[in-house]
Parts: C-alpha cells; sequence; structure tokens
C-alpha cells in the first residue's frame, strides 16, 4: 500500500455529487481502502486519484501529486477534449460496469419497434386501430455492430439470442463465435453492404470522427435503419437527414449527438424518422461502477501498473 490515508478528489460534473460519494464511500469500505474522498471544490487537497466525469479544467493543474485519473464513464472522448489531463497521467475508465446489458436492452428494444412496425400503434389520435395490421416479416433483418468492446459485444450477443443474424466490424480483426466479424477500412464497406440495420457502438477517436457520413450510408440497402449509442461525432448529422430525406435510410435512433444536451432548434427533434432520447440508454450503475474504481484503485496501491488495468486509456487510440 502507498503511505498514509489516500487523498481522492471527486468530481462529477453533471452526474450526482450525492449518488457517487455515497456508493464510492461503500466501495472503497468494502475493498478495506482507507481514503479521503473529498469533492472538487476548487481547492487543492493533495490527492493522489482523480475521479471525474466533465472536470474543471483547473482541477489537474491545483492536483499535480495525481497518480491517475478515473473517469465516471466509458467513453472518454469528452475528458480527452478538454485536453487538460498531463499527457503522462494515466487515465482508466469504466468497462461494463453494468453499463453493456443496459445498452443491449436498448439496443434490442429499438430493433424490435423498427421488426414490429411498432410505430403505427401509437396511442389515439395518430396510431392504428386494425387487428389486421400487416404482421412482421418471418425473415429477421441483418443486424451490424460497428464497435467490438464490452457494448458492441454485448449488443450482438443479446441480438443473435432473438435470432437477428448479426454481424460486427472493429479496427482490428476479432474472433467471437458464431458472429461474422469484418476488420479495418478495407473491410468496412463489405460489412455496411450486409447490414439493414446499422448499430453504432464506437468510441469517438481521431479515427471514428465522421465515419458514418454520406459515403458509408450510400453503402448500405436501401431502406436500413440506424441506432447510435456510441458518440453522436461518429455520425455526420447533415449526411444522415439527407439519407433519411432521400428514402435511403428509413429511420434513425439516436441515443448520443455532437452537442449534450441537443439542442432544441437541432432539426433530429423534429424529424419524423427520427427517435432522439436523451443520452439515457445506460445511465452508468453507481454501485458496479464504484466497486470496478476500488478494484482497481486498490491495485494501484498495490503496485500494480495503470497500463495494467482493465480500462487503462491508451491514448494514441483514443479508447
Ligand atoms: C459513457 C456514457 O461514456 O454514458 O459511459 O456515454
Amino acid at each position: 500500500m502507498g503511505a498514509g490515508l489516500v487523498k481522492i478528489t471527486l468530481a462529477t460534473g453533471t452526474m450526482s455529487a450525492q449518488g457517487w460519494r455515497d456508493a464510492l464511500a461503500h466501495a472503497f469500505a468494502a475493498a478495506n481502502l482507507e481514503v479521503d474522498l473529498q469533492l472538487w471544490d476548487g481547492r487543492p487537497i493533495g490527492a493522489r486519484y482523480a475521479i471525474v466525469w466533465l472536470p474543471p479544467e483547473e482541477l489537474f493543474a491545483a492536483e499535480p501529486g495525481l497518480r491517475a485519473v478515473f473517469n465516471l464513464g466509458a467513453g472518454v472522448d469528452a475528458l480527452l477534449a478538454r485536453g487538460a489531463v498531463p499527457a503522462g497521467l494515466p487515465i482508466v475508465r469504466l468497462v461494463d460496469a453494468g453499463m453493456a446489458p443496459k445498452i443491449a436492452e436498448y439496443v434490442c428494444f429499438a430493433i424490435a419497434r423498427i421488426t414490429r412496425g411498432l410505430d403505427r400503434f401509437a396511442p389515439p389520435p395518430h396510431g392504428l386501430r386494425d387487428w389486421n395490421a400487416a404482421r412482421p416479416r418471418d425473415e429477421a433483418p441483418r443486424v451490424g455492430v460497428l464497435g467490438l468492446g464490452a457494448m458492441g459485444a454485448a449488443i450482438l450477443e443479446a441480438a443473435a439470442r432473438f435470432g437477428y443474424p448479426v454481424a460486427g466490424w472493429s479496427r482490428t480483426p476479432r474472433r467471437i463465435a458464431g458472429v461474422e466479424t469484418f476488420a479495418g477500412a478495407g473491410q468496412r464497406d463489405a460489412f455496411l453492404a450486409r447490414t439493414q440495420i446499422l448499430v453504432n457502438a464506437l468510441p469517438l477517436t481521431e479515427e471514428t470522427r465522421n465515419l458514418l457520413d454520406r459515403r458509408a450510408f450510400a453503402q448500405m440497402p436501401r431502406g436500413a435503419h440506424v441506432i447510435n449509442i456510441g458518440r453522436g461525432g461518429t455520425i455526420v448529422d447533415e449526411d444522415l437527414l439527407a439519407a433519411l430525406d432521400e428514402g435511403r435510410l428509413a429511420s434513425a435512433t439516436l441515443d448520443v449527438f455532437r452537442v449534450e444536451p441537443l439542442p432544441v432548434e437541432h432539426p433530429f427533434w423534429s424529424h419524423p424518422k427520427i427517435t432522439v432520447t436523451p443520452h439515457l440508454a445506460a445511465p452508468t450503475p453507481y454501485g458496479p461502477a464504484a466497486e470496478q474504481i476500488a478494484a482497481a484503485l486498490k491495485k494501484l496501491e498495490q503496485g500494480v501498473q495503470a497500463s495494467d488495468l482493465p480500462g487503462y486509456l491508451d491514448r494514441s487510440l483514443g479508447y
């Protein structure tokens, strides 16, 4: 163990400070870690670790003794975009932590809504009152998941369980039992061409920014659907709107956006083929996430290298 009480500063940004403080205090006690956990209030405490979500930039300059930063989410794009985390300071993000099954549930609901045409049965005055309305087709559409991390893998597994023909695409080759996999830029078009329901589960990096643009949509079968639970920056908004308006794409279900909260005047809100949900597919569950952080922090205190921890951020890759 490192010497003395472990001082930790906690900055929860748009998330609940109370919720995180309680869950973390509980997890540290359960892990037998003696910590002094303090909410960031603008004054340095000589912290050894920072646990953060959208932290104020000045935190890192004020706490030069930090040994690692824990990100209260799976995606680190917002943290990196702030540019304030010193280059050599290890960042550890959450891996699954209870979010993957939630994401999979959200995506499967969105898929079921498409395949059953559920929107036809909206409450009055808009919905059909037609018992004989067309039944779903027998043939299940081909689902394709971009990104084969913890979230992507959980989505594939869930969709396969419901009988959808599934395939996944990742930057580097991956093998998943029962799943057709594609890898790298060279196989992306083939993946898009076979995919009737595309789910984006990629992290936002320099490589994935604007990946789903006019050209990518043009590779997909006419009438395909898009579901985005990854990051908004992967989709080019104007190109998605154009593809929907031209009928190339049939619908989009979007939980993440380039700018959040999505501005009220953004055309996504009012587009008849777009469903907007306010980044609620998988709110980070306090308990499992706090346990994951406590376990990782304990390992660091025991001398394990940050780079050996699950969730260690490889800055050259951005995830
Ligand atoms: C996350 C998220 O990054 O909720 O965990 O988007």
